[in-house]
């Protein structure tokens, strides 16, 4: 009796890993015929770009599409989404992946896919120049009652916030960079919180004198993304990363996210592990 349950335990196995292979080989195989992969992305240079003229930059499409390359899809088509809307745009079909600096935190690995890491950034406060509250941390802005803090929303920064216990009349959510700045310059926020890249790319664009980043911000980690699949993608998502390995080893991979100010070796001494069951 026990032989049988054995044997028919392991064909159950070979069974799973073959489904397993080919829901992966049928993801991959749409994706080919289709000619392109789908992916969110949020506009927010460094991480991810949209030109004027429509053209998709910014580090983690870059390194998308040449991964995708490697794969045999030979282009990505991008949409803008709110980071809090990625995620469920992704399990709905709305897109294939999520390559837009979205961090790993353990919800968003309980929810989607993940590749190894490819983006890693530090915190970043925009303040006013002088910082008169002197803010230099999530918990100064919660023991300031006077203090209040723009993120976006669904992003780490507003999680931060949450578990700062900044009292949510003094968070503000705002819907993009450019609305972040615009309310700290108008004096209705006392700090705007993004990567620091990305409040780099805001203050340099803005050319107002009168802003200045504070970085990084104290008590938060260095944080990394990776391109978020569906869960029920992961050989696809495995694919994905033997491809990502051989770009890491080669300089491929430093060649495309050094130009935008990210480090390679930053994303490539850390895993998909240790950042999923980090407590941040
Ligand atoms: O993953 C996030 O929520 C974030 N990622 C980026 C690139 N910017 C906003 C937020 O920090």
């Amino acid at each position: 009796m026990k032989l049988k349950a054995i044997l028919i335990t392991g064909t159950l196995s070979v069974l799973t890993l073959a489904c397993s292979a080919a829901n992966a080989e049928d993801k991959l195989t749409q994706l080919k015929e289709q000619g392109f992969a789908r992916i969110a992305i949020a506009n927010e240079p460094p991480f991810t770009a949209v030109g004027a003229d429509g053209k998709v930059t910014g580090a983690a499409p870059d390194v998308a599409r040449a991964v995708f390359k490697k794969l045999g899809v030979n282009d990505i088509v991008a949409s803008v989404s709110e980071y809090g809307a990625m995620i469920p745009g992704l399990a709905v079909g709305r897109h294939d992946a999520i390559a837009a600096g979205l961090f790993m935190t353990p919800q968003r690995c309980a929810a989607v896919a993940y590749s190894e890491p490819v983006l890693c950034a530090v915190e970043a406060f925009a303040v006013r120049k002088g910082n008169t509250k002197s803010i230099k941390s999530y918990d100064e802005i919660a023991k300031d009652p006077k203090a209040v803090i723009g993120v976006e929303g669904g992003t780490t920064e507003q999680k931060l916030a949450t578990a700062a216990h900044i009292p949510t009349d003094r968070i503000v959510i705002v819907p993009d960079g450019q609305s972040g700045l615009k309310m700290l310059q108008d004096g209705r926020i006392d700090a705007f919180a993004l990567p620091l890249l990305s409040i780099s790319d805001l203050l340099s664009k803005a050319k107002d004198g009168s802003l200045e980043s504070i970085a990084p911000v104290q008590g938060t980690p260095v944080q990394c993304d990776g391109v978020a699949f569906r869960k029920q993608d992961t050989a696809l998502r495995d694919a994905f990363d033997v491809e990502l390995k051989k770009m890491k080893a080669s300089g491929e991979f430093a060649k495309i996210v050094e130009p935008y100010g990210f480090s390679a070796k930053a994303a490539m001494s850390t895993s998909r592990d240790k950042l999923c069951s980090a407590s941040n």
